[in-house]
């Protein structure tokens, strides 16, 4: 087999080049290769430089995430690294697209970085329930500094190539379109120079205050996992004690990181994510509509928030609503959430007034004749959805999907209002819409293959993870939540609290549980609205008007902050409702409800593997890390 790894010479410099699609990972045969062509150069009288490269659309991107758990083949990463750096000849790295990981260690122990103004760099191990284990820990803070390394290493956020050369982790910005020539340049340039630098030469200096803070500012964001805390200890590490020292100590976390359950589930679900993309039995290269113009119909919370998604890519919506005071409270939601997006820094406000100015609002439904998709966001009544659908049978062009963004509806029963099934799909956002990032994809017995292409690669495109479910009640996700509800109302007859019920969730690693849960989407969701009919707690509770946070008072009471605390109304109304169905109250434990709830949850997880309502078991997974967290 050909080496991934080529070398070319351009007089006194030498090109080392990598070839390994699709984003140059690190694999065996790339470690051998540059290993091999490093000992070329310094061997060679006629090179004075080096310069490592990549082809296609990146540079390194990490180690071979696939190679993990597998017998190591040599050389390791570590060696490379340290080959590289300690090269008695000038190496300059580079880098176009994304250096991440492994890919940013290697630009590490080159003694040069450029880079175009387009790339990133990164170490997101920390994605992966990892850490930098080529060195990472120790150089990037004695090259970028400690607040910087403690930021990217346990955040595992990339950074711009303009950022990297203000920390001096990227020398010189070269041309977006002459990279191979700046670099060969540059390298030429700085040939001659000495001492050569090397990060593992350099020193960071302490500081406690600096840590501190970090961690204590990221404390929420880190609860439960274990390697950003590991990340910091390394970078730290880097400020007290020796390069090799340092290095000693990154290695015996990173493997005690590797061999634990928590890096092993993140990488699981790294590629579960991009698995749940595939569609088994659409072939990859089906050719997609092309989508220019999004047509929504309803500007409430969802309809709003899933507009935002379109708008935020640059993709034009039409919005629909029935009364112009709807209408006009709808976009002025969307206006407020861009421009309290805008004062955080995370977008310009010119490209609030672009998506502001990208959206059509309208009260007339024939405005969506041009749309390429219509995405139906209105109230969860099937006779309702049906009606909207028969209308848009006659107004939109042919080929035009249609979607509903039912949280539980048969697709089929609505596709059959039309007369093009085959254009019909269900998109199950999840709210708010513009932030959760999961959407569940759902596949009517006649929707055409390539409409279920077309919707998972729009998914992509505005930033959503997608997930294929089959037309069942719930599809994946809330059906899951409907038998966990069921046990978890029982328990509280049963003598288990709401709070109690919670903290075992939030223990077990949810971000809340199902009566906290319940008081943020709000208790009045799917009540039948009459407070005379109080058949079970929750009626009771929306009979008195206790909504949850949105009416400071649910399950828990809230104060103007929206901080909980139990309320010493509910557990009377839950007394009540033992009394009069003569349950006999107990002692119930932790352990209990773990299994009454959360198994129950993956039993049905299982069921809609079995049904088929969901392609694979990771598919169900993914469902439950980007649409509940
Ligand atoms: N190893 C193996 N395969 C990888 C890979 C990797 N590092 N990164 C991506 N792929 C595959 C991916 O599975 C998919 O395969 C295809 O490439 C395209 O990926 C020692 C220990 C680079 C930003 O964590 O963030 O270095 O589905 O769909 O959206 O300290 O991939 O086509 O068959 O994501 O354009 C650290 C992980 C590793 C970076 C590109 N590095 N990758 O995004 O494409 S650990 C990472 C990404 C490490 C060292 C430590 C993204 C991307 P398929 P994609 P994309």
């Amino acid at each position: 087999m050909t080496s991934p790894i080529r070398t070319e010479r351009h007089d006194d410099v030498l090109v080392i080049i990598s070839d390994n699609p699709p984003v140059n990972a690190l694999g065996a045969a790339v470690r051998q290769g540059l290993d091999a062509a490093i000992r070329q150069g310094v061997a060679d009288d006629g090179v004075a430089a080096m310069v490592i490269r990549c082809d296609g659309r990146t540079f390194f991107a990490g180690a071979d995430i696939t190679e993990f758990g597998k017998p190591m083949q040599e050389p390791g990463l570590p060696t490379v690294v340290d080959m590289i750096e300690a090269s008695a000849k000038p190496v300059v790295a580079a880098i176009h697209g994304t250096a991440l990981g492994g890919g940013c260690e290697v630009a590490l122990s080159c003694h040069y970085r450029v880079a175009v103004p387009s790339a990133k760099l990164g170490v997101p191990e920390v994605k992966l329930g990892l850490l930098p284990g080529a060195g990472g820990t120790q150089r990037l803070p004695r090259v970028a500094g400690l607040k910087l390394a403690l930021e990217m290493t346990a955040t595992g956020n990339p950074i711009s190539a303009k950022r990297a050369q203000e920390a001096g982790l990227v020398d010189r910005i070269v041309g977006e379109d002459s990279l191979e020539a700046d670099a060969v340049a540059f390298a030429r340039e700085i040939a001659a120079v000495r001492p050569i630098p090397r990060a593992s030469e350099r020193s960071v200096a302490a500081d406690p205050a600096v840590v501190e803070a970090f961690t204590r500012e990221n404390a929420k964001r880190f609860r439960g996992f274990d390697a950003p805390a590991a990340n910091i200890a390394c970078v730290v590490k880097a400020t007290e004690v020796p390069f090799a020292e340092g290095i000693q100590f990154e290695r015996a976390e990173f493997m005690k990181l590797m061999m634990g359950n928590q890096s092993a589930a993140q990488r699981h679900i790294f590629f579960a994510e991009r698995q749940a993309a595939k569609i088994d039995d659409v072939p990859a290269d089906t050719q997609l509509r092309a989508i220019k113009r999004v047509g929504v119909i309803g500007a409430g919370t969802m309809g709003g928030g899933i507009s935002m998604n379109f708008l935020s890519a640059g993709i034009p919506v039409t919005i629909v609503e029935m009364q112009q005071d709807a209408l006009d409270r709808g976009t002025g939601v969307m206006r407020r959430n861009y421009e309290a997006s805008a004062a955080k820094g995370r977008m310009k406000p010119e490209q609030v007034e672009a998506a502001m100015g990208a959206l059509t609002p309208t009260l007339d439904l024939t405005a969506l004749a041009d749309c390429d998709l219509v995405i139906e966001a209105v109230y969860e009544s099937m006779d309702v959805k049906k009606e909207i659908f028969g209308k848009l049978d006659g107004i939109c062009k042919p080929g035009a999907i249609l979607a509903s963004n039912t949280s539980y509806l048969d697709i089929d029963e609505i596709a059959a209002s039309t007369s093009r099934p085959q254009d019909v799909v269900g998109m199950h956002f999840f709210s708010p819409a513009n932030v959760m990032k999961l959407l569940e994809v759902v596949r009517g017995a006649k929707t055409a293959p390539d409409v279920l292409a077309t919707v998972m690669a729009l998914a992509k495109k505005i930033g959503k993870v997608a997930v294929v479910a089959g037309v069942t009640y719930g599809f994946i996700g809330n059906r899951m939540l409907m038998p966990r509800q069921v046990e978890a109302n029982k328990l509280l007859m049963e003598g288990a609290t709401p709070e109690q019920i919670d903290r075992v969730h939030v223990a077990f690693g949810m971000p809340m549980g199902p009566f906290q849960m319940s008081d943020l989407a709000g208790v009045d969701i799917g009540w039948h609205r009459d407070p005379t009919r109080i058949e079970n707690i929750r009626d009771a509770l929306a009979a008195e008007g206790r909504w949850g946070q949105k009416k400071q008072a649910g399950f828990y009471d809230y104060d103007e902050k929206r901080n909980p605390s139990p309320s010493a109304r509910v557990a009377e109304i839950i007394e009540d409702f033992r009394k009069k169905s003569g349950s006999t109250v107990r002692e119930i434990s932790d352990e209990e409800i773990v299994e009454r709830t959360l198994y129950t949850m993956v039993n049905e997880g299982a069921l809609i593997l079995e049904e088929g309502k969901a392609q694979r078991a990771s598919d169900v997974d993914v469902v439950w890390i980007y649409g509940y967290g």
